[in-house]
């Protein structure tokens, strides 16, 4: 659909888009069910914020811990889809089953990445992936469809289905309705996103980052994997990356929940992921909380990571 006028763009609402998009029914309902769970999760952050209600939240209900009410709001959703099976979860041990067995799709949650940071107002948010096979053993085509929702001064929700990268606003009348169309990356950016502590990166990685700030690149770090990613999308280029550090050489950031559904959008819109030599999406996980590290963003300085980590000083 190219060259939809800002002004039509308004009238195209998710599930129209996904409509025009030729994506099979089932997806596009699950998609649809997902992405309405965000106006639930939005509603909970405001509630449940004690700067506005105090630790008991307005009903005077026992708090849960609002990544873990958030993950509650996802798996009921997810129950009364018809098409989900199970539920892998960044709050649960194990993956459970949400359906009657033999339902389509397998769905991953990390409900509300950077919980820590609600008490500072800044941006926050939900990382989904959609599966068709097993999340441990389907391989690098069991992920069909990825999405995240952020929540920030807007609420916006950015998805995938193997038809582009795009990006939909939560209207005042409840409709997400599409507000970039197919983004594509630059071949490179100008603003960088590193997480993890100084005196924990390996060499080759400060050599790495010294390069980037050599070239000018702006800081842009919130401590929100969402919002930072976000970041890149919507500015179409930059590097996020959280690196194997000493004593930790899986880095944070997990393989499942987090970073195959950012790279399957970023690899979308056309740019790259990798783990500083194997790209995210070839990783095959081996346990559900598996860290990886990550280098995520438009491909120049991808690549450039990459030769940077092998030691390949002449790509630089
Ligand atoms: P929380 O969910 O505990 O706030 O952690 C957020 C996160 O998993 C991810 O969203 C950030 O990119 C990363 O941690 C920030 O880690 P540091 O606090 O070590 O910078």
């Amino acid at each position: 659909m190219e060259n939809i006028s800002d002004a039509t763009k308004q009238f195209i609402d998710l599930r129209r888009h996904m409509w025009m998009a030729g994506i099979e029914v089932d997806l596009r309902r699950l998609i649809w069910q997902i992405a309405v769970t965000g106006k639930y999760i939005s509603s909970k952050i405001q509630e449940s914020n004690r700067k506005l209600a105090g630790f008991e939240n307005i009903y005077g209900e026992e708090q849960l811990a609002l990544d873990r009410s958030s993950d509650e709001i996802i798996k009921r959703q997810l129950e009364f889809s018809g098409f989900v099976n199970q539920y892998a979860s960044e709050e649960r041990e194990s993956i459970i089953q949400v359906g009657k067995g033999g339902e389509k799709y397998i769905v991953t949650a990390d409900p509300l990445d950077g919980s820590s940071l609600v008490d500072t107002n800044l941006a926050i948010g939900t990382i989904i992936g959609i599966h068709r096979e097993s999340i441990l053993t389907g391989g690098d085509k069991s992920l069909i469809a990825a999405m995240y929702i952020t929540y920030g001064p807007l609420i916006t929700m950015i998805y995938s289905a193997g038809n582009g990268t795009h990006e939909f606003v939560l209207n005042r009348e409840g409709e997400y309705v599409l507000s970039e169309e197919s983004i594509i990356l630059k071949e490179r950016g100008n603003i960088y996103s590193i997480g993890g502590l100084r005196k924990d990166w390996a060499q080759k990685h400060h050599d790495y980052i010294r390069c980037l700030e050599s070239e000018g690149y702006k800081l842009r770090y919130s401590g929100g994997f969402v919002p930072d990613i976000n970041q890149i999308l919507i500015k179409r280029g930059g590097v996020f990356t959280y690196p194997a550090l000493k004593g930790n050489p899986n880095g944070k950031l997990r393989l499942i929940f987090e970073l195959q559904p950012m790279a399957f959008l970023m690899e979308q819109a056309g740019g790259m992921a990798t783990d500083g030599r194997k790209s995210i999406l070839s990783i095959e996980p081996k346990t559900l909380d598996q860290r990886c590290p990550i280098y995520i963003g438009s491909k120049y300085e991808v690549e450039k990571a990459k030769a940077f980590l092998d030691g390949n000083k002449t790509a630089i």
